[in-house]
């Protein structure tokens, strides 16, 4: 099978390029590497020394014997580049990566938002109008964010995309209706996702684009089996207060002896999947697409649920690390029940990779190897959702209007 992976760069996408490229399919990775030029942005890099793309193709071929195309391209603004790429490459499936992804860059300034809504969403249009132009069938697979759906609900599980309601017409009578679940974004970079739904609603239902939607947790881990054929294949591990997801965060902090950084009470529950999941997620995804004429397709893309705080205290357990609770910089409800269903992974016959003390230990040994390379005054979260909340020089988060105190768990 022919595919596509745009964003074939980033943490999710070149271990899944790796992956698939290991199992026969025939890759083209399309990235403009926007996610490298905001490391030097930022002034802070991977902390596991990630190779050129050229070196990473390059020893690719050498350890495996298989080829991995490349396209310097960017989605959300070289249209007709694009275009032209679907037109000639005619790829049975299209992944579709490519987009900013972190919620705290998404809300450091009004550039970052503009620049998030701006990247998101013209990525997406762009991808979906230039497979309308081509004509040619092919599956797009995208990854969405549990995020879309808030992370709370009326009581019950949270479904799988859509939601069944009834709806009073007035006169008494009950109506059933299916809808998409309830958008509920929790931050700029979040509330693109959304808008991704509906454009891919929309091109489905006018131009009868199959699409897969997986709506993903927080990713967790860095290497998967082709990632650690080769030191210079090595995948992204994010630690800073903007791009690194809590989970790598708190492994990383034990692993060098910073207090595992809480914010609020800890009490905010959440998605998570390991990244060697992500990858055969996808694969899944991709052998079992729609079929003309469906409506889109959405996956829960997740194995377990979590607090904050009991992620916290799992490391500490296994590292000794101190637990520290800080203001939390979002907004965000303190306290919230998460129960989601992702029946579908599961029927189709993924079997979860879950938080074993092995997978941990693996993470927290990389982050000691690579602790050299770490810029520890990167790793507090200074990205605020609102102006009512500062920072102190210690980099704490603390309210203007009570300076040094810390939130109590
Ligand atoms: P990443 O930032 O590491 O990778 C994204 C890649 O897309 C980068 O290589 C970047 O250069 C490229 N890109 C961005 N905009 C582009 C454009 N306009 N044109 C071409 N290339 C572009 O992010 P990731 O962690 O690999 O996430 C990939 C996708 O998975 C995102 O859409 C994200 O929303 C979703 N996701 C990630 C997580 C997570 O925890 N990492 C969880 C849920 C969902
Ligand atoms: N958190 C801490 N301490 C930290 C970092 C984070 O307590 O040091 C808390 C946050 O306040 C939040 C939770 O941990 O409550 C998760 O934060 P995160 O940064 O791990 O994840 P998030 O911002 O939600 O974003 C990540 C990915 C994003 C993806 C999303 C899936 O960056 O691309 O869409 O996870 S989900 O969370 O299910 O929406």
């Amino acid at each position: 099978m022919k595919v596509l992976v745009l964003g074939g760069d980033g943490f999710c996408g070149w271990p899944t390029s790796l992956g698939l490229s290991n199992s026969g399919y025939d890759i083209t990775i399309v990235d403009n590497l926007s996610r490298r030029k905001i490391d030097i942005e930022l002034e802070c890099d991977s902390l596991t020394p990630i190779q050129p793309i050229s070196t990473r193709l390059k020893v690719w071929k050498s350890v495996s014997g298989r080829d991995i195309q490349f396209v310097n391209l960017d989605v959300a603004r070289q249209y007709h580049k694009l275009f032209t790429l679907i037109k000639e490459l005619r790829p049975d499936a299209i992944i579709h990566f490519a987009e900013q992804r972190a919620a705290p860059y998404s809300m450091k300034s009004p550039f970052h938002k503009r620049y998030t809504v701006d990247n998101n969403i013209n990525a997406t249009h762009n991808l979906l109008c230039a497979i309308a132009e081509s004509e040619l069938d092919i599956h797009l697979v995208h990854l969405g964010t549990m995020g879309v759906y808030g992370y709370g609900t009326a009581g019950m599980a949270i479904p799988e995309g859509y939601l069944n309601v009834k709806v009073d017409c007035g006169n008494g009578e009950l109506k059933d209706l299916e809808i998409l679940y309830p958008a509920n974004p929790g931050s700029v970079y979040h509330l693109t996702k959304t808008q991704d739904a509906l454009m891919f609603y929309y091109y489905n239902k006018n131009d009868g684009i199959r699409v897969t939607d997986l709506h993903q947790g927080v990713v967790w881990g860095t290497n998967t089996p082709e990632t650690m054929m080769d030191e210079r294949l090595i995948n992204r591990f994010d630690y800073d207060g903007d791009y690194g997801t809590v989970l790598n965060r708190f492994l990383m902090q034990a692993a060098i002896g910073h207090p595992l950084t809480v914010h609020g009470t800890g009490g905010q529950t959440r998605a998570f999947i390991h990244i060697r999941d992500t990858v055969k997620c996808i694969r899944i995804a991709l052998e079992n697409p729609p079929q003309k004429g469906d409506k889109v397709q959405i996956f829960n893309q997740t194995t377990e649920t979590h607090t904050v705080r009991n992620l916290a205290e799992l490391v500490s357990e296994i590292s000794g690390a101190e637990i520290r609770y800080y203001r939390n910089p979002r907004k965000e409800a303190t306290e919230n029940k998460l129960n989601v269903l992702n029946e579908r992974f599961l029927q189709l016959g993924l079997n979860p990779v879950t938080l074993q003390e092995g997978l941990l230990s693996e993470v927290m040994d990389i982050a000691k190897k690579y602790e050299y390379r770490c810029d520890k005054s990167k790793i507090i979260c200074k990205s605020l959702w609102t102006k009512d909340i500062e920072i102190d020089a210690e980099g704490s988060n603390i309210p203007i209007n009570q300076p040094g105190e810390r939130e109590a768990p």
